[in-house]
């Protein structure tokens, strides 16, 4: 599994073997194939891991997942940014820097259509309320959890166990510094809180780190913007087994947002469902927002 990636060089440990990391080149026949951390590969060549040794990616296995993003909304140009985890971790500080509206809906648009499962997990609480922030998301089944500074582990441990867990959020709002309480000999730098905007991220590479008790986490840099513009309506509305089936029949090019801009949309047909296609449709706003960072009239 590749563990990090840094100009032209990866890490990657061995089945079973997380303390011996190797690091390896791409071979010439994978061309410019995306490598990323996350990803199951077969290596040739020293696999001794020992100093100035080098060994050779030379196939890189399908996806079971993949966090994709664009540079922005009308960046036709996919990244993927992480492969094969089965877990999103939005993280969201209640304060410093403040919640920005669409982001966890974004976050979640991209999670469902890469196969993740969303988690919300919240910081910060000892400098700001909760407030109602999390309740737009009630009829979504999105896991919350409290990963700040003082708030015990033990939810947010028996949730990452023995999973690989990506770690999403801007810069500031202190995914590595939950790293280094998960990970004890992480040692990932922590920053002070720069402001969005100014391009100073503490951390600039993704890396997994092993997780004591199972399991692998991924801290991330920062993002500034998460553009969606790879993803549909009915990628989003897919990954809801429970209203995956009614779609099919809406009319032909239905945005699923209900009326007025879609009066026949089958989701307006499903008795006992009209919350959740609320909160849905809410995630829907944020894709169409076509603006990385704002929704509807936030
Ligand atoms: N008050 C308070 N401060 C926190 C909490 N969690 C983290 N911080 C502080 O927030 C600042 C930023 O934390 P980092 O862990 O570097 O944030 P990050 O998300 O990794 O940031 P980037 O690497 O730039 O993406 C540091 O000064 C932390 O000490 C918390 O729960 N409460
Ligand atoms: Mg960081
Ligand atoms: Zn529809």
């Amino acid at each position: 599994m590749v563990t990090a990636v840094d100009r032209g060089r990866w890490s990657c440990v061995l089945d079973g073997d997380p303390e011996r990391p190797i690091v390896a080149m791409r071979a010439r026949e994978l061309g410019r194939t995306p490598i990323v951390v996350g990803d199951r590969v077969d290596v040739v060549g020293d696999l001794t891991g020992r100093p100035d040794t080098l060994a050779r990616i030379v196939r890189v296995a399908e996806r079971t997942t993949v966090l994709r993003r664009t540079a922005d909304d009308t960046d036709p140009f996919e990244r993927v940014v992480v492969a094969n985890a089965g877990q999103l971790v939005i993280v969201v500080a209640l304060a410093d820097p403040p919640p920005r509206t669409g982001f966890v809906e974004r976050a979640m648009v991209a999670a469902y259509a890469g196969g993740l499962r969303p988690i919300l997990c919240l910081t910060k609480h000892d400098l700001a309320a909760e407030s109602e922030f999390a309740a737009e998301f009630a009829d979504l089944d999105l896991t919350i959890v409290f990963g700040g500074r003082d708030d015990p582990l033990d939810a947010i441990d028996a949730l990452l166990r023995d999973q690989l867990s990506c770690l999403l959020g801007h810069s500031g709002v202190g995914k590595s510094t939950l790293v280094n309480r998960l990970v004890p000999e992480a040692e990932r730098a922590v920053g002070a809180v720069s402001g969005v905007g100014k391009g100073r991220h503490t951390s600039t590479q993704s890396v997994a780190l092993p997780l004591p008790g199972g399991g692998w986490v991924i801290d991330t840099p920062g993002i500034r913007s998460f553009g969606l513009a790879h993803i549909t309506p009915d990628d989003v509305i897919q990954a809801f087994a429970d209203l995956a089936d009614a779609i099919e029949d809406c009319p032909r090019g239905c945005t699923h947002l209900g009326p007025p801009a879609d009066p026949e949309c089958a989701l307006d047909d499903l008795p006992g469902k009209q919350r959740r296609v609320a909160a849905i449709r809410l995630l829907l706003v944020a894709l169409n927002s076509n603006d990385p960072w704002v929704v509807g009239n936030g």
